[in-house]
């Protein structure tokens, strides 16, 4: 018999007060999505899936990041970077998730066309983008971050 593989997880971390380490069962105890997505590939044209799984937005809410709510534009300077296991990673910015600015609608997906994702690790889903690119598989590590303070500081 085949011994269990060990499961998949994603690692939540950078400016969280409670950063985590989630397997793909544990995904989806939160509400999920499903969304119907058409994306292209550089390589192999276009393709349609469908995707499972929590809002990225509810993911990252429940691991309090640390970052002021109270105003809106204290939240721009924050970045996410995603990872997967083969090391493609991408950032997104903080408001493409947030409600009070693109509020989109990314997932951490936890099932493709109906098959689960728990050996893979979940995927990103990003249904507004074109390109297939940032539909990372195998996420292993989710970073909230700011933009580091002295990036588009010009000194004379
Ligand atoms: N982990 C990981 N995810 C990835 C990629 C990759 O190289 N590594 N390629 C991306 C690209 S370029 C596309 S178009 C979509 C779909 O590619 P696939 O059909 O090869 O999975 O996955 C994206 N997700
Ligand atoms: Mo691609």
């Amino acid at each position: 018999m085949r011994p269990p593989a060990t499961p998949a997880t994603v690692r939540l971390h950078g400016d969280l007060a409670a950063p985590a380490e989630l397997t793909v069962p544990q995904l989806r105890e939160l509400p999920a999505e499903r969304v119907a997505v058409t994306f292209d590939c550089l390589s192999q044209g276009a393709q349609h899936h469908g995707f499972e799984g929590p809002l990225l937005w509810d993911v990252l809410r429940a691991a309090r990041p640390r970052i002021d709510f109270a105003g809106r534009k204290q939240r721009l300077g924050h970045l996410l970077a995603v990872t997967g296991a083969d090391g493609h990673r991408a950032v997104l910015s903080w408001a493409e998730i947030d409600p009070d600015f693109g509020g989109q609608r990314i997932l951490l997906a936890t099932s493709i066309d109906g098959r689960p994702l728990d050996e893979a690790g979940p995927q990103l889903v990003v249904p507004a983008d074109g390109c297939g690119a940032r539909y990372i598989s195998g996420v292993t590590a989710v970073w909230l971050g700011p933009l580091p303070a002295e990036v588009g500081v010009v000194s004379r």
